[in-house]
């Protein structure tokens, strides 16, 4: 993904970001227009698979364990709700399903083989499937690929220098790392921030920095405003006001003129005005669907009428690369055969047992 060489230094970023808001949204809007179709805007549901219970410590969030919030941790959803639910999203306009799960770095257990199967099951669908699961070493990602992953989100969430304000059980070089193995596995990096966590204008250039300096910046870069959720430590956080938001997503897109910038985290706070000033700055995308992960957004329906009233039509699909290819998983391949060959065993024995006089006792119940 090419960044704009005229906007190489945090110096240059932040005048960028303090311009008049008006010369700002121009020159976003224009950048925009040169390299993607305006009026498309990708509609894709999020899922919480696996929901809190986390033992991370990230201030911003209702799922983790230590903070006293009203989400109810659920263990991992089954690959036919999943299926069940990516269907409903695909039937009210979603070409992309992102499952999210509350965990702080994804095992090699049953679990993960289920979520190789979510992923195939949902590609199968012809929607474009990102996952959300935490750390990831490069033997995880290059399975999640092989299952038909089209994209792994992995936020930064905000500037080297602030990050260890809101977060201090992994580091920003852990999530770098992830990053990298899904980059590796030749997944596309979906990756972005939240602003309103109380970090500075700084940070919020800072984070855009950050990805700058990759090799390969992110396909996808989500921008959240803080949902604030009674019971974590940013509960008290004041709501940004959405100029900044509409500054965030400007910034990004003329940082970053090929990626998808996506309006995501904070819009049941935004008017529909604001949200317009986003796509003609340059968001290419919302989360679709009454709710986030385990907060609030717009209903299917009020989307639609906002796409009416404002010209917009849903993008399809893979418009921005292939569409990957499910390949059947060798560990779960190897499970089922070791399953199967155990069932046959168990028959031959009982059979077996029969034709060698094997009587069942009989149980009498008096
Ligand atoms: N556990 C995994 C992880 O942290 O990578 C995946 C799920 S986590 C909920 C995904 C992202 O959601 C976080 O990195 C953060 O950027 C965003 N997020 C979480 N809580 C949020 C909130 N209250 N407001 C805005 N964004 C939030
Ligand atoms: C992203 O950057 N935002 C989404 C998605 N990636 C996974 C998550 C937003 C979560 C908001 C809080 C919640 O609903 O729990
Ligand atoms: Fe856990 Fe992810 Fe929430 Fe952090 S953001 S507490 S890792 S679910």
């Amino acid at each position: 993904m090419k960044i704009n060489p005229d906007y190489n230094s945090q110096e240059k970023l932040l005048e960028l970001y303090n311009k008049p808001l008006l010369e700002l949204i121009f020159e976003a809007a224009k950048v925009h227009r040169q390299y993607h179709n305006p009026r498309e805007v990708q509609m894709s549901s999020l899922l919480s698979i696996k929901t809190g219970g986390c033992p991370e410590d990230c201030g911003y969030c209702p799922q983790a364990a230590r903070y006293q919030t009203d989400v109810e941790a659920h263990k991992l959803m089954s690959v036919d709700t999943v299926l069940e639910q990516a269907k409903n999203a695909k039937a009210n306009g979603s070409s992309r399903l992102c499952m999210g799960a509350a965990w702080r770095e994804v095992r090699d257990n049953k679990d993960f083989d289920s979520v190789v199967e979510m992923v195939q099951a949902v590609n199968d669908l012809d929607m474009e499937v990102c996952c959300t699961l935490g750390m990831l070493n490069e033997n995880q990602a290059q399975r999640l690929k092989n299952a038909g992953l089209f994209a792994y989100n992995h936020n930064l969430d905000s500037s080297r220098e602030f990050y260890g304000d809101v977060i201090s059980t992994r580091e920003y070089e852990d999530r770098l790392n992830t990053i990298d193995n899904a980059r590796k596995a030749g997944i596309t990096v979906c990756s972005g921030g939240i602003i309103g966590m109380g970090e500075a204008i700084e940070d919020r250039v800072g984070l855009l920095w950050s990805y700058m300096q990759m090799e390969n910046p992110p396909e996808s870069i989500p921008i959240n405003a803080l949902v604030a959720v009674e019971g974590t430590p940013l509960e008290d956080q004041k709501p940004i006001e959405q100029w900044e938001m509409i500054r965030m997503v400007a910034t990004t897109r003329i940082a970053f003129p090929e990626s998808v910038v996506r309006l995501s985290a904070g819009r049941t706070k935004m008017s529909m005005e604001a949200q317009a000033m986003c796509f003609l700055a340059g968001a290419g995308s919302i989360f679709a669907g009454d709710k986030l992960l385990t907060t609030p957004n717009p209903d299917f329906n009020e989307d639609k009428e906002m796409f009416s009233i404002l010209g917009l039509i849903s993008k399809e699909a893979f418009a921005g690369g292939e569409k990957p290819v499910s390949l059947p998983d060798p560990l779960i391949e190897e499970r089922k055969k070791r399953e199967l060959e155990r069932e046959v065993e168990l028959k031959n024995a009982r059979e077996e047992a029969f034709k060698n006089g094997f009587e069942p006792r009989k149980i009498t119940v008096s």
